[in-house]
């Protein structure tokens, strides 16, 4: 386990990335860190966000597709934590500046009904959610080109950048949903069942990472639980996932 003070060090440069949009090098080659050292990092980075006032609203899932474990050579989802800084409202403007080079995922995102009480053996977990609604996530790795290791993501919060929540339905099947992802010079078409088989498998995988990671799941909380598809470059205009049967949820760059 790397020590508080190089924790604190390396929160503080991928913070330092965030604000100045300005990319950074991997850490792996300078501080090789276990997935334990990288939650720590994660953590001490949302504490520097929450310690200037931002509110924490949620949870993120990465790596939810199996082609994605493969690529990383990992076998479980990666958590981050979403803010109230990172909440572009459905048909609200994002401004590009604001990010080194990001890109767009569309997914699927549940809302949390009651603290959920993540210890015990008995919780269900799809009985805490109430709500599902096509969403949008921005990701925004501040590493240089994308260029990561399964520790290094973590540490950067797993690219979390930005996100927008599409109205909100009853919560339903959404299993094996046609999705549909449309910017103004690329388009992606997928199924929700590519998040791990169906979004409510990746809420389970989240009470397990929840356990044995210490992340709490609260009402009101938002669940980002993965993507339908592969990223695309998130460029100036309007682009909108399309969830059949859901809904859609657009934002507008500029
Ligand atoms: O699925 C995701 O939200 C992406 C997780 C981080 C990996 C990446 O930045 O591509
Ligand atoms: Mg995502």
């Amino acid at each position: 386990m790397i020590t508080e003070e190089t924790v604190d060090e390396l929160a503080a440069c991928l913070d330092g990335a965030q604000r100045a949009v300005a990319d950074t090098e991997s850490l792996a080659d300078t501080h090789p860190l276990t997935i334990d050292d990288a939650y720590a990092v994660q953590k001490a980075l949302l504490g520097r966000r929450t310690g200037r006032g931002e509110r924490r609203t949620g949870v993120k899932l990465g790596f939810t597709s199996k082609a994605k474990m493969e690529q990383m050579g990992v076998s479980e989802i990666i958590v981050g934590e979403l803010t109230d800084a990172m909440c572009v409202a459905d048909g609200g403007t994002a401004d590009l500046a604001r990010f080194i080079h990001p890109k767009v995922e569309p997914e699927v995102a549940f809302r949390i009904a009651r603290d959920v009480d993540v210890d015990s053996p008995d919780t269900d977990i799809a009985a805490c959610v109430d709500a599902v609604a096509p969403a949008l996530e921005i990701i925004d790795s501040r590493y240089r080109d994308f260029r990561f290791t399964y520790e290094d993501v973590v540490a950067d919060n797993t690219s979390a950048a930005g996100y927008a929540i599409g109205p909100w339905q009853p919560l339903q099947d959404v299993s094996d949903l046609p999705v549909r992802l449309r910017g103004e010079s690329r388009e992606a078409a997928g199924s929700t069942a590519a998040i791990l088989d169906g979004p409510l498998n990746a809420l389970r995988a989240l009470l397990d990472m929840a356990r044995r990671r210490g992340f709490a799941l609260r009402a009101g909380d938002v669940v980002l639980a993965g993507a339908a598809t592969a990223a695309i470059p998130l460029t100036p205009g309007v682009t909108t996932c399309e969830v059949a049967g859901l809904g859609q949820v657009s934002v507008r760059c500029v």
